[in-house]
């Protein structure tokens, strides 16, 4: 398998899955800007959308968007259990991932993190992002996981909430969601991709100053 990713973006939820897995990938790093690979291929020509994550499976062909890719990568590797067995229980991790892709990720941190976002448009993404960590913060009060135990949910939240600081966006003002992102990222393999990626994100902004 080849995971397509660019350092701290979403990608980093798919490369914590593999890592979770003990599975064997090639990591090829993107370079977002430009949309070349860092060993120098088109990015449009990988993936149309120019987007990370993209998995290249083991078959050949290319699976993108993260809720797919983290269910594939979860079924390809059950040993990991990372995606509970019965049917309801998934049912609520791909409404998760749906919350968070949609809701969280797209809603109010691409605007937030988007330098070519308006003022306007930064005020009325964090305008949603008070109901929907709200909505977090009543979960995990009550619960330490999203669904059930540890699993690709988690794994693409506590992605999402790495860029809070970068976004203006204090978790103090939701302790349950603040506490439950410092639990899942002192998790071997969540600390270990995280540390990974956040020095090849700071040499990429390194190159791009110089
Ligand atoms: N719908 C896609 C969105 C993925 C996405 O937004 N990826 C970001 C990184 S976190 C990206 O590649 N942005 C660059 C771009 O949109 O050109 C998914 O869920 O996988």
């Amino acid at each position: 398998m080849e995971l397509f990713f660019s350092p701290m973006a979403c990608s980093l939820a798919s490369r914590t899955v593999l890592y979770e897995a003990g599975a064997d990938a090639r990591f090829t790093q993107v370079d977002g800007k430009a949309k070349r690979t860092l060993d120098g291929r088109d990015y449009w020509q990988i993936n149309p959308m120019g987007q990370v994550p993209a998995l290249r499976t083991a078959q050949g062909w290319l699976l993108t968007e993260n809720a797919a890719v983290l269910q594939y990568l979860a079924e390809a590797f059950p040993a990991a259990g990372l995606l509970p067995p019965d049917a309801d229980a998934r049912a609520r991790v791909r409404q998760w991932l749906g919350f968070i892709g949609t809701e969280l990720h797209k809603a109010v941190f691409v605007p937030l993190l988007d330098p070519k976002a308006s003022t306007d448009v930064k005020a009325y993404a964090m305008d949603k992002a008070a109901l929907r960590l709200d909505t977090l913060q009543a979960h995990l009060q009550q619960h330490d996981h999203l669904e059930g135990g540890y699993g690709i949910a988690d794994i693409y939240l506590a992605v999402v909430l790495n860029w809070a600081p970068y976004a203006g966006v204090d978790l103090d003002a939701w302790p349950a969601v603040k506490a439950y992102h410092r639990r899942i990222s002192q998790r071997e393999a969540v600390a270990r991709a995280l540390r990974e990626e956040f020095a090849l994100y700071q040499e990429e902004q390194r190159l791009r100053a110089a």
